[in-house]
């Protein structure tokens, strides 16, 4: 069985390799997820993706700041960030879309990150809600109303992209078991999931989407 109903889009965020097992800022068990969306891949006709695309000064990359190492916290330009490995740098192997993954159907990649000064965890805005990917306005003209989001990682970049989809509008699922963490602390995930319950998200595993999508 398959969702035909073309106001409903499956948002895949950030199946980078650098998100896997392998890259630069692996999330743990981030494969395990990859089954899970290709399966969910086929009962979706309309498919949608959001890729990291940092240029190789980017700010969030502890490298580019002397002393610094991934995991530390500064302010950047009045706005909090995490320091990270250099990673999903444009044109790298860590940036491309895994190996592993169907990417023929998709209907559109939307870049985030590509502004070395501020962050981009949303699909949808940077971090300081400058700039947008233009996200919103293709989920505006193609009527699509109910996203379901899945991808990496779940306390990053799907979180705050689920987010955003809620506070925009739309009727907003994350996929339980085609996301995980990268649990800088240990319970970062759990706090996600809360998160995002509390705002109106709802939560579910891939084998209850086509009852209730
Ligand atoms: C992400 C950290 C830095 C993500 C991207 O995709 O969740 N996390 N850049
Ligand atoms: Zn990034």
């Amino acid at each position: 069985m398959r969702i035909n109903n073309s106001q409903v889009a499956l948002l895949l965020v950030d199946v980078q390799n650098d998100f896997l097992p392998g890259g630069a800022l692996a999330v743990k068990e981030g494969d395990r997820i990859l089954p899970v969306i290709q399966k969910l891949q086929g009962q979706f006709s309309r498919i949608l993706a959001t890729q990291d695309f940092h240029p190789q000064d980017h700010e969030s990359f502890a490298a580019n700041h002397s002393g610094k190492t991934p995991g530390e916290v500064i302010d950047l330009h009045g706005f909090s960030q995490v320091l990270w490995p250099v990673h999903c740098v444009q044109g790298t192997w860590g940036a491309a879309f895994s190996e592993q993954l169907q990417t023929a159907s998709w209907e559109a990649i939307f870049q985030k990150g590509k502004n070395k000064s501020v962050d981009s965890y949303s699909g949808f805005f940077d971090n300081a809600r400058r700039g947008d990917t233009g996200l919103y306005s293709y989920l505006h003209q193609a009527g699509i109303r109910t996203l379901v989001v899945c991808g990496l990682a779940l306390d990053y970049c799907v979180k705050f992209t689920a987010l955003d989809a809620q506070e925009l509008g739309f009727e907003t699922y994350v996929i339980t078991d085609a996301t995980r963490a990268v649990n800088l602390h240990s319970q970062d995930g759990e706090k996600a999931l809360e998160e995002l319950k509390h705002a109106g998200v709802k939560l579910m595993e891939s084998t209850q989407v086509l009852a209730y999508v």
